[in-house]
């Protein structure tokens, strides 16, 4: 197993600001990264903007700014959002980025240089709020079958990529590599498709300057996909900084939702091939959002943005809310009922109580001192707990966030299930000091397991946990942390106040 790790989202536009469908997926990879770096494995984490393009140069254009002030404008709130979701981004690549244009200008060249880039003429129709090119056959009632706008016509000298003659080898990808593309009906999907035949596709654009200029012909700009997808090396420094690339490349796990698809499952792993390069190890489609049953939309007032969520709801809860509510894969509502739900059952409910009465028990029946563990006491809670990392490992292979958590809280809530049965105020006062005590630890190691378990999804809740338990510094990787039986007897703890107040619904 390598101990290196690679995780990138989609890298937005800089058009609007960003609302929880951006912020999903970025939250989603970030757990990611913060799980793989518990587990000691050098990570790097990518996030970033795509801010060429006709449908930027539009926008600004409205707005009587130039394209760049636009760009930086909005990438200040991309930033500033990611910093209020605590998000913990290694890189932030801009597509405008010195570094990055100049990746585009050395892969475009060598794809001139091999042949797979060739002059022809585009008459076509043409997506600009997607920046796709679509065929006839592709329109839903006359329009794009994504945002369901009406298309441009296009009408334009440019320079295709050699598709096509990738077709076979990428097929090849697929068959040879089945978790390649994820969830699995994504890739039955995509790989018929394939299988159907690929066209060559036109990579240049002439008709508009805000863009890459084209190597060896500056008539033209890179067409804004075929710019955006090399971020993902440009940001590993290809093809200068080959320790990096090597590094982290054979890793890589793009996170994208499921309307780039066709740009992630086979345009890109098509240039890569065309390059010389490996496809990435995993490409995830994630579903897609609603809000209260309708289309996130600005103009139709259904959008939600993150901080106006996290200033009522708290960051934890938000974090926690989008990564357990919907099956990463499968479409979703977003409500402040189902919200409020999830914040008064699963954590103030669940958690936040069973925190909150072991920690009374403690402090009423051991004068806050954490008591010495017992045999005989909660065997099948101790397996649990002790099994915990392994279940994780084996979700989170398959990007289950949601099982993930799921696996969580059933020890959770076996845990306050066993405060009933083992009923502790009885031994207490029968004056079975020793049991007491076992079953008490048993709660308060379970606890402390539960704290690096709930990590990556929710870190302050976490961190508080462990302050309570009395043990604020602890360190180290995830296999030696959620291995049973750190707590040391005789810990002070420090109870605190309600990790999760209960919310209005
Ligand atoms: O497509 N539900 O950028 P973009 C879930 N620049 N996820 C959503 C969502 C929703 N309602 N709305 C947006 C682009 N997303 C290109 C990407 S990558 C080389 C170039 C998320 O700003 C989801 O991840 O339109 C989707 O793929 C992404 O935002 C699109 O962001």
């Amino acid at each position: 197993m390598s101990d290196a790790y690679y995780v990138t989202t989609p890298i937005y536009y800089v058009n609007a600001d960003l609302h929880i469908g951006g912020a999903y997926t970025t939250l989603a990879a970030d757990v990611l990264a913060r799980y793989n770096r518990l587990k000691g494995k050098e990570t790097m984490f990518l996030t970033g903007s795509d801010e060429h393009g006709q449908k930027i140069e539009q926008a600004a254009r409205e707005q009587g700014i130039s394209p760049k002030e636009l760009a930086d404008r909005i990438v200040a709130g991309f930033k500033e959002v990611w910093e209020f979701l605590e998000i913990t981004n290694d890189d932030f690549i801009r597509t405008t980025d010195p570094r990055h244009e100049a990746t585009v200008q050395a892969f475009f060249k060598l794809l001139i240089d091999k042949g797979d880039i060739y002059k022809g003429v585009y008459s076509g129709l043409y997506c600009v709020p997607c920046e796709r090119y679509l065929k006839q056959s592709d329109l839903v009632e006359g329009n794009c079958p994504v945002c369901r706008r009406q298309p441009s016509t296009l009408d334009e000298e440019n320079y295709f990529f050699r598709m096509s003659a990738y077709q076979d080898a990428i097929r090849r990808h697929y068959e040879e590599n089945p978790d390649f593309v994820e969830p699995q009906s994504r890739r039955n999907e995509v790989l018929s498709r394939i299988r159907m035949g690929l066209e060559d596709v036109s990579v240049s654009r002439s008709t508009f300057t805000w863009g890459v200029p084209m190597p060896g012909d500056s008539k033209h700009i890179v067409w804004v996909w075929f710019d955006a997808l090399i971020n993902y090396i440009s940001a590993l420094g290809w093809p200068e900084d080959r320790e990096k690339f090597d590094t982290f490349w054979p890793q890589a796990v793009h996170l994208v939702g499921k309307d780039i698809i066709w740009f992630h499952c086979v345009i890109w792993p098509c240039m890569l091939l065309a390059a010389g390069l490996t496809p990435p190890k995993k490409i995830f489609a994630h579903g897609w959002w609603t809000i209260d049953g309708k289309k996130i939309s600005k103009s139709a007032g259904t959008v939600v943005y993150p901080r106006d969520v996290v200033e009522k709801y708290g960051l934890d809860q938000f974090r926690y809310f989008m990564l357990r509510e919907i099956p990463f894969g499968a479409d979703g509502d977003f409500s402040f009922k189902a919200l409020t739900g999830r914040i008064n059952s699963d954590l103030a409910d669940d958690l936040g109580n069973l925190l909150s009465r072991t920690l009374a028990m403690v402090s009423k029946y051991f004068n806050n001192s954490v008591p010495e563990p017992a045999d005989e006491a909660g065997a099948e809670l101790r397996e649990m707990a002790s099994g915990l990392l392994a279940a994780i490992d084996a979700e989170l292979e398959h990007l289950a966030f949601s099982r993930a958590l799921d696996r969580i809280w059933e020890l959770i809530r076996r845990c306050n299930k066993f405060i009933e049965d083992e009923k502790p105020w009885l031994l207490k006062k029968k004056g079975d000091t020793a049991k007491l005590g076992g079953v008490l630890y048993v709660l308060l190691e379970s606890l402390r397991i539960v704290s690096w378990a709930i990590e990556p999804v929710m870190p302050a809740s976490a961190l508080e946990i462990r302050r309570q338990l009395g043990i604020p510094d602890e360190k180290g990787v995830l296999s030696e942390l959620m291995t049973w039986g750190h707590l040391k007897p005789g810990t002070s703890i420090n109870r605190g106040d309600s990790l999760f107040p209960k919310v209005e619904q």
